[in-house]
């Protein structure tokens, strides 16, 4: 019957009839021109239909409308390679093939605002994504319109009535069509790192590679970086492992015994402070302090201050920051860690160990989750909760979010709904953004007198600080309200350099200085640290360190043992701490000598030495240069040869299960509820179920 009806329709449209090599749309070259055509309308649309790409400007629209065409041409364009009905099912095929990979995304992206990855996929249920169960919930009818042409398409072809094309494409067509794919692709390419520099290599977010580049061009290159990974995996064995405890433990060294758990059993705030810089501190404008919340913090009788640490971050950024931080592990060379081998890779991190201690662990951030692979690789740190962007109702309202995220000032606020649903004790992640490149902030909140130093990127820094330090105060003010700050532990640090290295002239000025050098570039890397607790003994602590080392020293202060733990810092409170600051390309500070892109300074006085007539200098640098380097080398092998799946003895005593983490929206709220019956020590628990929120005080504009 069907084929009745089809005989019917070709003979109305009479099209047995005609001559196909007269129409040029029944030729191969039409029917692969119509397929381009299609697969390009099907992306673009769910560009914005199904994707949140956040395309903004000419460059990046241009980009968006411009990026499925390449690997449209390249792929479609295997079948012009090849004639009769072999050439016509394959350009057929090609269009399944990307139309499924879409499909595909479309759904996995409404669940998850992520595009699918190669690890993703082969992991299967141990990334906790449950895939499978959540898809019936998802998906809608409408989807499966990308299916509408292929399948139309597919029933013209099987019952013939579209006419084939038997003439054979010259191959030299068929070679420049493939050329044109190419050339198209690398003049997207060009564009986009013109636009956005670091594309590839630093690897910060999915949607960044598919806005840029395009939904295939994302699927080689994760495949290509799965590839890569896998293969650096299978390499790496237990002896490896060994290698690195060695020289772990040739350098391990006792914790203070009267700092030694004096925080035991405590909350812990950890605020991570945006691009905020240690020469902050105590920092005037106009005589008028830039953070004198903060600086009141640093100066308090109970809050250790690190004078002499440094931030250690490469390309990763604020993820590097945090995977020093977390795990005690240096980011890598190039590109994040976290991206990288976030979602594959074991841990034994802050959130996994804490967990063993009875912590809930929240991480807060008024970002989209998929930034630097959080949603990811937050699972495989053990975190309980990732509170991301879309759990802030007012995050999608205008002018509430700047740059990466939400205003600090907002953000701290909407956080105190879920802190105080917390179950105590809990350990905390608060990840501010508003103090981030380029320093803009509109006229309302930009309260604070800019710097003059006649460099535009630079003089809105501490406009922006100064707003950090607001919201940070009323932060405080809420907590001391409400007792939390009382019960907490605190940990302040900033996560990296906001002003760069290309502004020297501005830093000169900021500095009071007529110029500066490397040595004063390396100072300009020190970054706050700071531990408050109620009862701590503090003060101002010279001891040089950094980010790889908070995390013992945040351990040992909870009293927990860090011994035979796979990690790069020292306890910064240990009287025997090494003091030796390793910069991830390699350069180093010691209290003695600074090594800062080939020089060397006496780190004391500033003076620049000369390695020739110093023969301590030569004897000091051989030595720091060869633990620096081993460092640095060790870390990355635990990184890419996964090499803490090996070690059994302590994934004995815990295990993290990414796949029991849910950061789902509405899943996390049902667990916050039923936490405060099952394990009734949350704030708000405590508080016979009356919230606390109307107690937090903001100035916000916005707000009122
Ligand atoms: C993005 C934010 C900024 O979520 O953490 O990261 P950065 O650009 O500082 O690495
Ligand atoms: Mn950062």
């Amino acid at each position: 019957m069907l084929r009745n009806f089809m005989g019917t329709i070709k003979q109305r449209l009479n099209w047995s009839t005609v001559k196909a090599s007269k129409h040029w749309w029944s030729s191969l070259t039409g029917f692969f021109v119509l397929n381009l055509i299609l697969v390009w309308l099907k992306t673009y649309l769910n560009y914005f239909f199904n994707f949140s790409l956040g395309a903004s400007g000419p460059i990046q629209l241009f980009l968006l409308a411009l990026n499925p065409i390449p690997t449209a041409i390249i792929l479609l364009g295997i079948g012009l390679y090849f004639r009769g009905r072999l050439a016509y099912f394959l350009v057929w095929l090609f269009n399944l093939i990307q139309t499924i990979w879409l499909f595909a995304n479309m759904l996995y992206y409404r669940e998850f605002s992520d595009f699918l990855s190669f690890g993703i996929l082969g992991s299967g249920s141990s990334t906790g994504n449950n895939l499978g169960k959540s898809i019936a919930a998802i998906i809608r009818p409408t989807d499966f319109l990308v299916y509408v042409d292929v399948i139309i398409l597919a029933v013209f072809l099987l019952f013939k009535l579209w006419p084939i094309d038997k003439k054979k494409i010259l191959k030299r067509y068929a070679f420049l069509t493939t050329c044109l794919g190419v050339a198209l692709m690398l003049v997207d390419f060009g564009i986009a790192s013109v636009d956005r520099s670091g594309l590839l290599t630093r690897s910060f977010d999915n949607n960044y590679i598919v806005k840029y580049l395009g939904l295939n061009e994302y699927a080689a290159f994760n495949a290509f970086q799965t590839k890569k990974q896998s293969d650096s995996r299978k390499e790496a064995t237990a002896s490896d492992l060994k290698t690195v405890q060695n020289f772990i433990n040739q350098n391990n060294i006792p914790a203070n015994a009267s700092y030694y758990g004096s925080q035991k059993g405590k909350n812990v705030f950890v605020i991570h402070l945006e691009s905020f810089q240690q020469f902050l501190i105590d920092y005037k404008v106009d005589g008028q302090e830039v953070t004198p919340n903060l600086n009141a913090f640093y100066h308090d009788q109970n809050t250790l201050s690190f004078d002499n640490f440094y931030n250690q971050v490469g390309q990763g950024k604020t993820s590097d920051a945090e995977m020093m931080q977390e795990n005690s592990l240096y980011g890598l060379a190039t590109g994040s860690a976290m991206t990288k081998y976030g979602t594959a890779n074991t841990f034994e991190s802050m959130p996994g160990i804490l967990g063993q201690q009875g912590y809930t662990s929240a991480a807060f951030h008024g970002d989209v989750s998929t930034f630097w692979n959080r949603n990811n690789t937050y699972k495989s740190f053990g975190y309980n909760y990732f509170f991301s962007k879309n759990y802030y109702p007012n995050a999608d309202k205008a002018n509430y979010s700047v740059g990466y995220g939400l205003k600090d000032k907002i953000f701290l606020k909407d956080t105190a709904q879920y802190i105080e649903q917390l179950p105590q004790p809990f350990y905390a992640k608060l990840i501010t953004v508003t103090n981030h490149y380029p320093y803009t902030l509109d006229k309302e909140n930009a309260t604070f007198p800019a710097t003059q130093t006649g460099d535009s990127t630079v003089d809105g820094y501490v406009q922006t600080a100064h707003y950090l330090d607001q919201a940070f105060g009323e932060l405080m003010a809420y907590l001391k309200k409400t007792g939390l700050y009382d019960n907490s532990t605190f940990i302040l640090y900033g996560d990296h350099y906001g002003i760069s290295e290309n502004h020297q002239p501005a830093i000169a000025k900021l500095l009071g200085k007529d110029s500066v050098d490397n040595y004063d570039l390396a100072n300009f890397q020190k970054v706050p640290f700071m531990i408050h607790g109620t009862g701590l003994q503090g003060g101002i602590n010279h001891t040089y360190g950094g980010e790889i080392d908070m995390m013992p020293t945040l351990l040992h202060l909870l009293g927990v043992s860090t011994d035979g733990m796979t990690i790069f810092g020292h306890d910064l409170l240990s009287q025997q701490n090494p003091q030796t600051v390793v910069f991830r390309n390699g350069d180093w500070v010691t209290p003695t000598y600074t090594k800062y892109r080939n020089d060397y300074y006496d780190t004391q006085t500033g003076q620049k030495l000369s390695m020739k007539s110093n023969p301590a200098l030569k004897a000091t640098a051989a030595r720091v240069q060869a633990y620096a380097d081993k460092s640095l080398s060790y870390s990355d092998k635990v990184i890419t040869g996964d090499l803490l799946r090996f070690d059994k003895s302590r994934l004995n005593s815990y295990t993290v299960n990414k796949s029991s983490y849910d950061y789902q929206k509405a899943s996390a709220l049902k667990q916050l509820k039923q936490n405060q019956k099952s394990n009734p020590t949350s704030l708000l628990a405590k508080n016979n179920g009356q919230s606390t929120v109307n107690e937090y005080e903001t100035d916000a504009p916005e707000l009122k």
